[in-house]
């Protein structure tokens, strides 16, 4: 922290089952950075505020049915819809930690019975985390802790595959934090973790494209 903020920001993504604890994380950690000092936006997908937001919204609580291919063309459009928005705001050395990215599009999908590579391949060219959490909890023990919703992907069934589907798509951006552990535990592994990534971006390096 020694002098002008001329680095670009850090693209930083949780991921994680349902009720994992992504988003008090998410919120911590972008409240933690702003303490310091950092320029941050907690950002989540899907981002139900836009047209298309509320077309996935209406999916997930089931007012409307739509085809499975369909369904994940419109997660991936909410992505590309925000993509010049979260360039620039990288470049202008604003850090994003976004609750649920391209991982959760491809993982629901294939969870479903779509084919993996199909499922990569609108994402391909979104910007790249520099950084994923993957908060790592069974599906079990995640319906046990109660709460979830009635949203349509809300049941142990799809959680189950959908945590199988994850596991096989963690790559070397990846970390796994034991989301069994205390909130506390788990929010110091973030933000030491985060802290560094931030660095790095700071002093050059490259935001990369994702599945490219
Ligand atoms: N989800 C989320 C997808 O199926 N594809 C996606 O691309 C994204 C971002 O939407 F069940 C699913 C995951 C979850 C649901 O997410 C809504 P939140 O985080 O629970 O609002
Ligand atoms: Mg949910």
């Amino acid at each position: 922290s020694s002098g002008e903020n001329t680095g670009r920001g850090a693209l930083i993504v949780l991921e994680g089952l349902d009720r994992s604890g992504k988003s008090s994380q998410c919120a911590q950690l972008a409240s933690y950075l702003e303490s310091q000092g950092v320029a941050v936006e907690a950002w989540r997908f899907p981002d139900r505020t836009t047209a298309m937001g509320r077309m996935i919204s209406s999916y997930l609580s089931c007012q409307t049915d739509l085809d499975a291919a369909a369904i994940h063309l419109l997660f991936s459009a909410n992505r590309w819809e925000k993509c010049s928005l979260m360039e620039s705001k990288l470049k202008a050395g604003t850090t994003l930690v976004i609750d649920r990215y391209s991982y959760s599009g491809v993982a629901f999908s294939v969870a479903k019975g779509l084919d993996l590579d199909w499922c990569k391949g609108p994402e391909a060219g979104l910007p790249a985390p520099d950084l994923v959490f993957y908060l790592d909890i069974s599906a079990e023990v995640a319906a046990a802790r109660g709460g979830y919703g009635g949203e349509r992907y809300e049941k142990l069934e799809i959680q189950k595959k959908v945590e199988k589907v994850f596991k096989s798509l963690k790559d070397t951006t990846w970390q796994s934090v034991d989301a069994t552990q205390s909130i506390d535990s788990i929010q110091s592994v973030l933000r030491e973790e985060s802290v560094k990534a931030i660095n790095e971006c700071q002093s050059g390096k490259q935001l990369m494209q994702m599945w490219l």
